[in-house]
């Protein structure tokens, strides 16, 4: 083994290389990963503004935006930077880039330099997206529903279907690279029955990715062919079914529901042991379960398209088969409440996040089931019932649980500990924030009110104030962390390698971590999560 400068002391592989150049042309997974985080926050931050605005319209009835088509560019900007520019890579490309070699104790991805280009194509996808709402925007909502898009809709509809293509490359070159990292470069010892549930987490997600996202790919092909050279795929007019694009992007777009959440399962699946000081609990459960999920989420898609026109039959399997989905969820969940039993619970900010997500996540589960019953989902179809489940799902399941994982390895990404009292008053603050933003909209959505329109029946009124209210808290809770982790990295305490006294190979190596992460590859001899199982053996 070569001993490269970064194993001197002191060096890391933040310090390893301080040009732009040693940046922009990393191919250190670490490095990679916080690429992505500046890229990710960013759009973040822009799909946070176009939701202050919609709920800034929604303040009044009439809409105080006072026009129609801004607030269809807007939806339709907030959904499709959020979902594809946040949702789906934030937590692999984030946290999964930097963890996972660590975690496996490998020095990096198996295919480095496909793993920059891979940022770049997701800047690439970004650029192209960005450009489309600079210039006009579009507004066929983020599911690009044919006919609209393809015949009627107004705005630069194929330069954001492109962008999300390229994207969608991102994703599949990435799935593909941590798919290949979890078979090849796990240390020696490291069994697939040892991996951190974070790891299985991820293989499930790349698989979804690699299986599901070319079908994305395709029907959005499809769909900027018929708009621009009048293809007849989808179109009546043309001999084309709009059905089709229904089937196809829900087969993408269910399976991705759980490319955006199982990486949120692993985080959490790290957090509560370590932080309840108790093995996971059924980790074989749980582990297996992800891979269930992955499997049985392909075959859910025709239930959001029960009132488009399918047939009864088919109406009557698929809503059978969605029950199905909410088992593994359901095994997860209660897994994570034996792990907390008897356990020796401190609330740090990781653990008051991974718990909002535990509440949050199963409040979305459980509406999914309302949902996935026919007769109420002709009922609730396309209200804001919708919009309160999916938000709780993957607002107040995914980004809570991406902010636990931020709180979890921050002090190995930086090297520095943050305020424990501020960041306990963040993670408190995002649970309240969030249930006064959109318990509301169950509310609204079951009085009858539709989604994706500039204005509403008074008598909504109320419950669309409380929400607006509830977002500008949700808001401070989001803004919050930069402030207390900005002040973390200029002036924060050093952390030692270990600050939580956590199980995992990424713990073993330095805080930062040196540019090739272990000096001498690890060997794993026990169980993952090898944390105390009985009172007499916890530490005095
Ligand atoms: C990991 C958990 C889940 C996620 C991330 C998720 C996400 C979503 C999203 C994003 C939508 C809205 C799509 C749109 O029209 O814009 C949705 C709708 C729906 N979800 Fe879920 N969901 C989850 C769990 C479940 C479960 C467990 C069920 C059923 C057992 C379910 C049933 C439904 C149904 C039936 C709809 C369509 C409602 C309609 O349009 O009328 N979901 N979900
Ligand atoms: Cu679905």
């Amino acid at each position: 083994m070569n001993v490269l400068p970064s194993h001197a002391p002191g060096g890391n592989y933040l310090t390893d290389g301080l040009t732009l150049r040693s940046w922009l042309l990393t191919t250190d997974h670490k490095r990679i990963g916080l690429l992505y985080m500046g890229t990710i926050l960013l759009f973040f931050l822009l799909g946070g503004a176009a939701a202050a605005l919609i709920r800034f319209n929604l303040l009044s009835p009439a809409g105080l935006l006072g026009s129609r088509a801004a607030y269809d560019r807007l939806f339709t900007m907030h959904g499709i930077i959020m979902v594809w520019f946040f949702l789906v890579p934030a937590a692999p490309a984030v946290l999964g880039n930097f963890v996972l070699p660590l975690m496996v104790g490998a020095r990096d991805l198996a295919f480095p330099r496909l793993n920059l280009a891979s940022w770049y194509l997701f800047l690439a996808g970004g650029a192209c997206v960005l450009t489309a709402f600079f210039r006009g925007g579009l507004d066929t909502g983020w599911t690009f529903y044919a006919p609209f898009s393809t015949g009627y809709a107004h705005g630069m509809v194929a330069l954001a279907a492109l962008g999300i293509i390229l994207a969608g490359y991102s994703s599949i070159a990435g799935g593909l690279n941590f798919i290949i990292t979890i078979h090849r470069l796990r240390a020696p010892g490291l069994t697939w029955y040892r991996l951190p549930i974070f790891c299985w987490s991820l293989y499930a997600t790349s698989m979804l990715n690699v299986l599901a996202t070319p079908v994305l790919t395709m029907v959005l092909m499809m769909m900027a062919a018929e708009r621009i050279w009048g293809v007849g795929f989808f179109g009546p007019v043309m001999g084309g079914d709009p059905l089709l694009f229904q089937h196809l992007f829900w087969f993408y777009s269910h399976p991705a529901v759980y490319i955006m959440i199982m990486p949120g399962f692993g985080i959490v699946s790290e957090v509560i042991p370590a932080f309840a000081s108790r093995p996971l609990f059924g980790y074989k459960f749980v582990a297996w379960a992800s891979i269930a999920i992955g499997v049985i989420s392909f075959f859910v898609w025709g239930h959001h398209m029960f009132v488009a026109g399918v047939s009864t039959f088919s109406n009557t399997v698929f809503s059978l088969l969605s029950y199905g989905v909410a088992v593994p969820s359901a095994i997860k969940v209660f897994n994570w409440i034996g792990t907390l039993e008897r356990g020796y619970v401190r609330l740090d900010a990781p653990m008051l996040y991974a718990l909002g997500f535990v509440g949050l996540f199963t409040t979305g589960g459980l509406s999914g089931l309302f949902l996935a019953g026919l007769g109420a989902d002709v009922y609730l179809h396309d209200t804001y019932f919708v919009i309160a489940h999916f938000h709780f799902i993957m607002v107040g399941g995914m980004v809570t649980a991406f902010f636990a994982g931020l709180h979890f390895w921050w002090p190995k990404m930086t090297g520095r500990l943050y305020s424990a009292f501020w960041s306990r008053c963040a993670a408190i603050l995002l649970f309240a924030g969030f249930n006064v933003t959109f318990m509301p909209q169950y509310i609204l959505g079951y009085l009858g009110m539709p989604r994706r329109y500039a204005s509403y029946d008074p008598q909504f009124t109320a419950l669309n104030v409380m929400s607006t209210g509830g977002a500008l808290i949700l808001a401070a809770a989001y803004v919050l962390p930069l402030v207390y982790l900005g002040a973390s990295l200029l002036r924060g305490a050093r952390a030692p390698a270990n600050p939580w006294g956590a199980t995992g190979l990424e713990w073993q190596a330095a805080s930062p971590p040196p540019t090739e992460n272990f000096a001498v590859i690890p060997v794993v001899t026990g169980p993952p999560y090898a944390y105390p199982r009985r009172e007499e053996d916890m530490p005095p």
